[in-house]
């Protein structure tokens, strides 16, 4: 790991923590469409993946995966543009949260349908095996949406066919409100069909990163697709609305202190690598003015939905 890639790992993190803060005062303040899902604590798991992919690989996020698609140069404020249903967003106010991307960037637009995506980013792999490309596609999926068929299918054709694909499980303690003992038999880790599978900390981003990189070597060299399972866990509540009452306190503390922007952070400390607080400051001036430019598009009557007359 060099001093560059470490930085930028760090600032892909707290850029998406920042947005995600940013995002629940907009929410709060009756300007956005739809919830905010965080990923607080996650943010490795949703980062370090994206940043061990190559330009020409495709990505698919779920809804904890923001700072996957940070990672892959979505600005800010589009994403504010994006959750103020403004004309000049992403998906031109057609589409509410982060249920945009491109194929241009290498982002398929994440769907709300648990496991759906398993089987499109099996075929975007499909896609690069027979045209013999050497791309990878990366796609998230929770404990809970691990639980649907399409996640179970999906897989099983990617396995079978031995297609460049990973899967990123992200088993991070609920599925809304339901813990995986309750949804499942043995660790996520068993549900791999069959694919090479491996088990991460998942608030350990340089670990992450590293075995994401590994991931992509196995499926460039025809041993994919590769189940990567991140043991996390979600800090927050399913969405806003969600005070998440039913989740123990003392899991809460525990996870707390294995937050993993922290633990990065005294690992470049440890390196002498740390930035100092002005990269931070820096950073938060970097979403303060673009969420400022989001909120001056609505003022300026870019309107919700666009072509519909208000
Ligand atoms: C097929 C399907 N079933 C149910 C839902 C409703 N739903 C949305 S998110 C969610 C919980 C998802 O939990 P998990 O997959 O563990 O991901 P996490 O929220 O923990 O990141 C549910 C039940 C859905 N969107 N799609």
């Amino acid at each position: 790991m060099d001093r560059s890639s470490a930085l930028h790992l760090y600032e892909t993190m707290l850029l998406t923590r920042l947005v995600e803060e940013r995002l629940v005062k907009l929410f709060r303040q009756g300007h956005t469409m739809g919830s905010v899902y965080r990923s607080l604590g996650q943010e490795a798991t949703a980062c370090a993946t994206a940043l061990a992919l190559g330009p020409q690989d495709v990505i698919g996020p779920m809804i904890r995966n923001l700072g996957s698609m940070l990672a892959r140069g979505v600005t800010p404020k589009e994403v504010f543009l994006q959750y103020l249903g403004r004309a000049s967003g992403p998906s031109a106010g057609r589409e509410h949260n982060n249920h945009f991307g491109g194929v241009d960037r290498g982002i398929i637009a994440p769907t709300s349908m648990l496991g759906a995506l398993i089987p499109v980013m099996a075929g975007v792999a499909l896609s690069f095996k027979q045209k013999q490309e050497p791309r990878v596609a990366m796609t998230w999926i929770g404990d809970g949406g691990s639980s649907t068929g399409a996640f179970s299918e999906g897989l099983n054709f990617a396995v079978v066919q031995s297609l460049p694909l990973i899967v990123v499980g992200e088993l991070n303690g609920f599925a809304y409100s339901t813990s995986p003992e309750k949804q499942m038999k043995g660790h996520m880790s068993k549900r791999s069909q069959g694919a090479h599978t491996v088990v991460v900390d998942g608030n350990n981003s340089l670990e992450v990163l590293e075995t994401s990189k590994q991931a992509r070597l196995i499926c460039l060299d025809g041993g994919g697709p590769v189940f990567l399972v991140c043991e996390t866990f979600r800090m927050k509540g399913h969405a806003e609305h969600d005070d998440q009452r039913y989740v123990d306190p003392v899991q809460l503390e525990l996870w707390s202190k294995k937050d993993p922007i922290a633990h990065l952070e005294s690992w470049l400390r440890g390196q002498r690598w740390h930035p100092g607080p002005d990269f931070l400051k820096g950073l938060e001036e970097t979403v303060d003015r673009q969420a400022e430019e989001a909120l001056a598009a609505e003022k300026a009557g870019d309107l919700k939905l666009a072509g519909w007359a208000p």
